[in-house]
């Protein structure tokens, strides 16, 4: 939920809004068309190819908050309402990059170790993550065997799978406020469906700090403001921003970029007095394919 209200006030803030008037106009009546009956596969099936559709008509080039994807768009289907919010999973780090082949990619563990400072979460629990991931059964550092399942030893699938993870708890996969100041969790902050890349157009700055240890919390704060003014249309032109410089920029080069591949979309589905959830998992590269999709 907290996720969802910081997407809304970003998305708010972006200010950048492109056909929104005739993209909504063609979104809405996709969905009113569609829908002849209360039948909720039927809705959730138009839900899922107007997302698609939606993202096939963004630009792929380049991917920002203010763009209409990104934007909660409440649709009202005369019997009901269907509420879409769409994340693009490159705005978070991917612990799946944390093992390269067997092993551990030291840069990327230097990342997630920055990401763990900030959040001020446990480090023994990066390691458990390293160790529910690695392929192989010795400990690194965390663990591996647990009471009624061993560590997996492969790649994460989903981000609930996290929960499975010794030490991580509520607290650590929601969030929890520290000294009057809210710390997010992990499920702010990394993903197991993004490409590897963190788009510095739609990435917090929790994620932009941990790119690389001269990034401090005034840099991500002027990265923000820069790109809420002008998305980076090239990872180059971070350059441009108050206090980056070309040390940096090489350093974190091969870990950014400024569009999206992955995107979850969150779907609340109202039928009269019922509610049902849809989330789908969709990835972009020519044209839009749905990974998976869940009812609830
Ligand atoms: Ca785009
Ligand atoms: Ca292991």
């Amino acid at each position: 939920m907290i996720l969802i209200v910081v997407i809304i006030l970003i998305g708010s803030l972006g200010g950048i809004v492109l056909n929104l008037t005739e993209d909504r106009y063609i979104f809405e009546n996709y969905i009113k068309n569609k829908i002849e009956t209360e039948e909720i596969f039927l809705i959730s099936d138009s839900a899922s190819e107007a997302v698609i559709k939606l993202l096939d008509s963004d630009d792929k080039n380049i991917d920002y908050i203010g763009e209409f994807w990104s934007q909660t768009l409440p649709v009202d289907i005369g019997k009901g309402k269907v509420i879409i919010e769409i994340a693009d999973q490159e705005r978070y780090l991917n612990p799946n990059y944390l093992i390269k082949g067997k092993n551990l990619d030291q840069k990327m563990y230097n990342i997630f170790e920055r990401l763990f400072t900030i959040l001020e979460i446990n480090p023994k629990i990066l390691n458990n993550i390293i160790d529910w991931i690695d392929p192989d059964s010795f400990s690194s550092g965390g663990e591996e065997e647990y009471q009624l399942f061993k560590a997996k030893n492969s790649k994460l699938d989903t981000l609930d799978e996290l929960r499975l993870i010794k030490g991580i708890d509520d607290h650590i996969f929601n969030g929890t406020i520290k000294n009057g100041e809210f710390k997010p969790g992990l499920r702010s902050v990394i993903s197991p469906y993004s490409n590897g890349k963190v788009n510095i157009n739609t990435a917090s700055k929790w994620v932009l700090m941990s790119l690389d240890q001269d990034i401090d919390e005034s840099l991500a704060s002027n990265i923000l403001s820069y790109r809420a003014e002008k998305p980076f249309k090239r990872v180059d032109d971070l350059i441009n921003v108050d206090g980056m410089n070309s040390d940096i920029l090489y350093r974190i080069k091969p870990y950014i970029d400024v569009k999206s591949q992955n995107f979850l979309a969150n779907i609340e589905l109202i039928i009269g007095d019922r509610k049902y959830k849809l989330v789908i998992l969709l990835n972009r590269s020519a044209k839009t394919k749905v990974i998976w999709k869940k009812l609830y």
